[in-house]
């Protein structure tokens, strides 16, 4: 009797725990909020692409990054109270790509007019968003 207490107190206790760090992780992957597409110029290879993305998703609050080399178009899932369209495209500007905000808009409404997703394999690879933060 007594030791099943014990061992339910364990049980209750670690999954409180496992449950708030669910949460916190969770909570962390999904603050992107807002879709921001920016038109940039000078976009011509891969690893046009590859520089550009890596510079922004180095930054607070961005959580993918699409990069359309013939369109010349970067869309950027992002948290918008972490990080503004207008921040996103100086920093796309300043890595050596001048571009300016094509759009920007809710992420729900954004993925549900182009049927595009955040590419899940950035924040879901090997653990969720927040684990792989750091890690790139
Ligand atoms: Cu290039």
């Amino acid at each position: 009797m007594h030791i099943s207490k014990k061992v339910s107190w364990f049980v209750v206790t670690g999954m409180a725990v496992l449950m708030f760090f669910a949460a916190v992780c969770f909570g962390a992957a999904q603050t992107a909020d807002t879709v921001t597409v920016l038109k940039a110029e000078k976009l011509s290879c891969g690893s046009c692409a590859a520089k550009i993305t890596k510079a922004l998703e180095a930054q607070q609050g961005v959580a993918s990054v699409d990069v359309d080399i013939e369109a010349g178009k970067v869309t950027v899932w992002h948290a918008s109270k972490a990080i503004d369209a207008e921040r996103l495209a100086s920093v796309v500007t300043d890595a050596g790509y001048p571009s300016g905000v094509y759009k920007t808009a809710d992420k729900e409404a954004f993925e549900k007019e182009t049927g595009k997703a955040a590419a899940v394999k950035q924040s879901f690879g090997s653990g969720c968003g927040c684990c792989n933060q750091g890690s790139k």
